[in-house]
This record gives structure tokens, C-alpha cells and sequence, in this order.
């Protein structure tokens, strides 16, 4: 039968069947994957065929082919990347402009790296009751700002109930990744979407810190009161690293993407080049400074690392 991985222990993992049965299975034999090198062949999110075995153990047989996954890699240096889970309908980014402060830069670099792993993004901009008549206006033009480009967005507040239906109507049936600094509202939003079993201490320093102590991670997926999972796994606000050359940045930006099709030259990198039309569609504020400057930003990232080569 076929079912999905909602938790990895190690070597045991739990399979939901598509008849709802949770049954504990090991992961037998090779598996051939997509030509992944990973420390865990089976992970949280994986769609597989189990041969069940009512009295004795049950066995992961093979491993449907992955629409995405997030990764992390061993270390910084490292080459292995492990992953984590996979198969992610939707990522919800939270965002605050305030308490604590969320930079356009670092909304930017989870979008492009969320673009590279083919994973929607809704952008949520929660804690709406904290915020002052201005910074409420800085919200509304990031609002516009970012579902201009193409990026659902959506303003919260996990304490006065704002936006919450619009929120669970986008999580409906999904597996969800919850992104976004410490301290946003991640495990106040599991909380208002889960069962009380799955409640999860508000306001403790998440396990983010910790990040690289463990060499395993066990990571399991929660069950939603709409019907779909969000992935818990300890530390995990993002995607990993992705390498990317200096020449695809610009095809995880959208709007800069669309532009440089009209650059003069072919190898443009839209950073001083005549007759640019990147630079061009910044001059006329059809392409926003703070994008422009995010992909900016991701260019001078690579650079600094490939001196590290
Ligand atoms: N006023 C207000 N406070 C909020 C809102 N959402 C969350 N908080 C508070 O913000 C604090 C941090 O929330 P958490 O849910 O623990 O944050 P987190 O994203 O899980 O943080 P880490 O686990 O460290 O990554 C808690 O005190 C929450 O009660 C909101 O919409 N409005
Ligand atoms: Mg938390
Ligand atoms: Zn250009």
C-alpha cells in the first residue's frame, strides 16, 4: 500500500496510509533517488509503498520521485547535504517588521532560495496589533510590494485572530513549512492550527541556536485541524544553502528575470553593463531598490564564498 512519512525517529519512521492507518515501518534495501547523496534515505514527507505486515515489521519499499525537498548540509564547508523532508506544498514565511525586525534582504534571499527549490511562498505579516499607523503603512507597501511580483501575502495577528481564516484556507490539505526569525509567531501559529496534543511552548528560544549539535534529526510533521501537516523540524527556518552561480540569481527574482531578457547582452549581470534593462526598470521604480539591492546583496555572497573555494 501507499502512504506518507509524517515522522523519522532514526530508523523507524511512521507511515500514514491512504486508508489513515499510522503504521510503524523500517526502510529496507537500496533506494535509488533522483542521484541524491543523503545520510537518511527515507525523510518526513516522502511519498512511499510500504509492504505491511500486520504481525511482524513493516517495510519502506520504494520511494515516490520528490516534487521538492529542503536540505541542510552537514556543515558549512561540506559538500553533503542531508535532507530533512520533502515534497512541501506551500512555505509560510512570517514576517514582523517590528519585535523582531524582519529586513527586506532576508525576505528576499528565503524567496530566491525558495524559487530554487520550486516551493510556494505566502508571505505573513503577523503581530498587525503591535504596529503603529506607520509601520502599519510599511506593512501595506510591502503587501503591494510583494504581490505585485507574485508573492501571496497576508496580514496577521495570532493574538486578536486577524487574518487566520485567510491563512487556514491557504493551508488546507497541505504540508507547510513555517519559516521565519525567532521570535515571529511560528509556535503561537502551530498552536491556533493544532490539536491541543501538538500544542508547542510559546516564547521558548527555539532550538535554532542548537542548530549543527545534533548529527541527527528526527523530524516529524503535525497534524493541521484543516487537514494538512506542517513540518517541525528542530532548527529548520528555511531551505539550506543552495549553490547558485552569479548567473541564475537573477532567474530566482521574477520581476528582475523578466527585464533582463531585454539586456543588450547576453552575459548581462545587471550591475553596470550599457544598456541594461534592469538597470533601466530600477531607474523607472518598475523593479523596487530594496529587490534590487537583495540581489545585489546575493551576488556579493557568492563572490565572498568562492574566494573560499
Ligand atoms: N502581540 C502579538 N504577539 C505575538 C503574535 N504572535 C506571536 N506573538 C508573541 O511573540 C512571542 C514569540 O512567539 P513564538 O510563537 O514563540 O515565536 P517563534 O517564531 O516560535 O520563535 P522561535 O521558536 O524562537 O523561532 C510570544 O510571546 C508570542 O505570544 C501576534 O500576532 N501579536
Ligand atoms: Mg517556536
Ligand atoms: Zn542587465
Amino acid at each position: 500500500m501507499n502512504g506518507l512519512v509524517i515522522k523519522n525517529t532514526g530508523n523507524v519512521y511512521i507511515v500514514r496510509t491512504e486508508t489513515g492507518l499510522d503504521i510503524e515501518c523500517r526502510a529496507k534495501g537500496n533506494f535509488r533517488l533522483q542521484g541524491i547523496r543523503s545520510t537518511s534515505p527515507v525523510v518526513v514527507g516522502d511519498k512511499v509503498k510500504v509492504d505491511y505486515n500486520e504481525d511482524s515489521v513493516s517495510y519502506i519499499t520504494e520511494i515516490f520521485d520528490r516534487e521538492n525537498y529542503i536540505v541542510r548540509r552537514a556543515s558549512n564547508l561540506s559538500k553533503h547535504a542531508h535532507i530533512l523532508a520533502a515534497n512541501i506544498d506551500l512555505a509560510l514565511l512570517f514576517v514582523t517588521v517590528k519585535y523582531p525586525e524582519t529586513s527586506t534582504v532576508f525576505i528576499d534571499r528565503f524567496l530566491t532560495t525558495a524559487e530554487a527549490y520550486s516551493v510556494p511562498v505566502c508571505l505573513v505579516f503577523n503581530k498587525i496589533d503591535l504596529y503603529d499607523e506607520d509601520e502599519l503603512e510599511y506593512v501595506n507597501a510591502l503587501i503591494n510590494l510583494y504581490q505585485t511580483i507574485g508573492y501571496p501575502s497576508q496580514k496577521t495577528s495570532l493574538i486578536d485572530g486577524v487574518g487566520i481564516n485567510e491563512i487556514k484556507e491557504r493551508i488546507k490539505d497541505k504540508v507547510v513549512l513555517l519559516a521565519g526569525h525567532s521570535g515571529v509567531g511560528k509556535s503561537l501559529f502551530i498552536n491556533v492550527v493544532t490539536d491541543d496534543k501538538n500544542k508547542r511552548k510559546v516564547g521558548d528560544i527555539s532550538t535554532y541556536h542548537q542548530k549543527g549539535r545534533h548529527t541527527t534529526t528526527y523530524s516529524e510533521m503535525i497534524e493541521t485541524t484543516e487537514g494538512g501537516f506542517i513540518i517541525d523540524t528542530p532548527g529548520i527556518k528555511g531551505f539550506g544553502t543552495i549553490d547558485m552561480t552569479q548567473e541564475e540569481v537573477s532567474h530566482y527574482f521574477p520581476e528582475i528575470f523578466k527585464f533582463s531578457k531585454k539586456c543588450y547582452y547576453n552575459s548581462c549581470m545587471h550591475i553596470n553593463e550599457p544598456r541594461c534593462a534592469v538597470l533601466d526598470a530600477v531607474e523607472k521604480h518598475y523593479i523596487s531598490e530594496s529587490r534590487y539591492n537583495s540581489y545585489l546583496n546575493i551576488l556579493g555572497d557568492i563572490e565572498e564564498e568562492g574566494k573560499y573555494r
